[in-house]
């Protein structure tokens, strides 16, 4: 018995490496929560922008809530089970007529996490089409081992190192527009990536990267995760507290050594460092 996808959608999980649309939030409490969000960006400019992108649910209720969401949890226990951590999130904003672009990627190259028992939800907090730069996804790539991945460091790339897996077909391309409230799930080996927002809207994604099962190790450094559901019996990471009060002094201090570990996951090994 699934929590909240068909069968037919778990299915299409395990084929395509992804699922989407699923539907969690109404366009009404999509509304609120987007209003919180850029009330925040006011008056908070610097501490969502650039490497402050991430992991702003240790900082900011909205987020937190999102990521700690029954409905969106029931859709991630379909796929890894009912013992859930939350490893990390990512607001992905491409404002409107920009150039800023996703390289194809796969999430498991640089991000320590293995093995792979762990899925990244991405929700769509405005629309999001394929005008303003929705996710691309390489269906059944996941299938695959891990490809060699190419550091550019390009300028527009909204990747922290610019990793791209070269001579993609992108013929088999399949886009993921989303509506306001909607969530794609995909795979950790997935190829993906996304274009500019050729739009006058902005395209806001709020990457939940990742939901991970307990068992799952990080193999390039130390990360914070949060207890989703049900329990950890490996306590192979460091707890973090749940927020309450935006922007706290406590909150921003444990974001900011939350972000310094993830930076040096995504580093590891490089001798240069990107934007983000
Ligand atoms: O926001 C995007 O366009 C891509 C995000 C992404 O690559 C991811 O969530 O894994």
């Amino acid at each position: 018995m699934t929590k909240r996808l068909t069968t037919a959608q778990q299915q299409a999980y395990e084929r395509d490496g992804f699922v989407a649309p699923i539907n969690i939030f109404s366009a009404d409490e999509m509304a609120d929560i987007r209003a919180e969000i850029e009330a925040a960006e006011a008056r908070w400019p610097d501490a969502l922008d650039g490497p402050g992108r991430n992991n702003a649910h240790l900082a900011l209720p909205v987020l937190d809530r999102i990521t700690h969401d029954s409905r969106l949890l029931d859709a991630v226990e379909d796929v890894i089970g009912g013992d859930i951590l939350a490893a990390g999130t990512t607001l992905f904003i491409k404002e409107p007529d920009s150039s800023g672009y996703i390289s194809w990627h796969q999430d498991a190259r640089y991000i320590g996490m293995e093995p792979h028992d762990w899925v990244t939800g991405w929700l769509a907090i405005s629309d999001v089409t394929e005008e303003n730069g929705c996710m691309q996804m390489i269906p059944g790539s996941h299938t695959a081992p891990l490809k060699d991945h190419i550091d550019t460091y390009g300028e527009d790339n909204l990747l922290t190192r610019g990793q791209t897996v070269p001579d993609v077909d992108e013929s088999k391309a399949v886009p993921v527009p989303l509506k306001p409230g909607q969530l794609s799930l995909h795979h950790p080996r997935i190829i993906h990536g996304s274009g500019p927002n050729r739009s006058a809207e902005r395209r806001i994604g709020f990457a939940l990267q990742s939901y991970i099962a307990p068992s799952v190790r990080q193999v390039l450094g130390e990360m914070y995760v949060q207890q989703a559901r049900g329990t950890d019996r490996y306590k192979h990471h460091i707890e973090a507290p749940r927020i309450t009060a935006a922007m706290s002094a406590e909150a921003v201090a444990l974001r900011a050594d939350a972000n310094k570990k993830l930076s040096d996951i995504f580093y590891a090994g490089s001798d240069r460092i990107g934007k983000y």
